[in-house]
């Protein structure tokens, strides 16, 4: 998979690779590039923001330098592979929810660009503009504010990556998801423990040392259910 992220923090993109994520790069699964939004103006002052049309607070990003930049990365793209289809996406607090069945359609592209806008936004007109000639998704992480995409993009990113074939050690990992679409039923996970038996006088539930493992999964299930049904109701059938 290739991505492309387009901020004026690029260093806030960092942490991407580290870990999981790195490794992924690290291995030529995911092919990484961020770039500085301020690298495509083309004024003195390197400008990405300007005044509301119509009033109220703050700034908008405008849209000029936005073009500038998708228009060099589609540019690129093509003349590294031909036909590659890219994915725009634009975090917003106002888009659809980026939840785990999201991650997994993401998951499935082969290129996906991601627009970190700041101040109160980017220009409308940029997704709207590139609606014919990608497919634009405007997502938000959660019904919380944010000064900008990029956290957004580090938990998208994140939640993408790890699905990808080779990524996690364990192929067997992602399809247990709590929040796996072809997972049924109560989604929290039950409780994990592991060495040792007993820490400061708390004890691993005997029957996770007992070997029976038709036990131990109907305990595991009875778990997740009154972890669900007291943390999550609103996930209960
Ligand atoms: C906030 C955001 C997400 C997501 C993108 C851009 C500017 C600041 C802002 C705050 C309130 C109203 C703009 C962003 C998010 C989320 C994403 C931007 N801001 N308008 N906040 N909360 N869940 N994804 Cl661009």
């Amino acid at each position: 998979m290739r991505v492309d992220i387009v901020t004026i923090f690029p260093e806030y993109l960092d942490p991407l690779r580290l870990s999981l994520v790195g490794r992924a790069i690290d291995g030529g699964i995911v092919e990484l590039q961020v770039h500085d939004l301020r690298e495509f103006t083309s004024d003195r002052h390197h400008s990405v923001d300007d005044t509301p049309f119509g009033g109220g607070p703050g700034m908008v990003m405008m849209p000029e330098p936005w073009g500038q930049a998708i228009d060099a990365i589609l540019a690129a793209g093509a003349r590294q592979s031909q036909q590659r289809h890219a994915t725009l996406v634009i975090p917003t607090p106002n888009g659809s929810r980026f939840d785990q069945s999201q991650a997994q359609s993401l998951a499935e592209c082969e290129w996906i660009i991601f627009a970190c806008g700041r101040y109160e936004g980017i220009d409308a007109r940029v997704a709207e503009h590139y609606r014919d000639r990608l497919d634009v998704r405007e997502l938000s992480i959660g019904d919380y504010v944010l000064a900008g995409g990029e956290a957004a993009v580090l938990v998208m990113g994140e939640a993408v990556i790890r699905l990808l074939p080779g990524v996690l050690g364990n192929v067997q990992s992602a399809g247990d998801d709590s929040f796996s679409p072809n997972r049924t039923g109560a989604a929290l996970e039950a409780p994990a423990y592991t060495k040792p038996v007993m820490w400061r006088d708390l004890e691993v539930p005997p029957i996770l040392l007992s070997g029976h493992h038709g036990a131990i999964t109907k305990w595991r299930d009875e778990q997740s259910e009154e972890r669900t049904r007291s943390f999550r109701p609103d996930l209960l059938n």
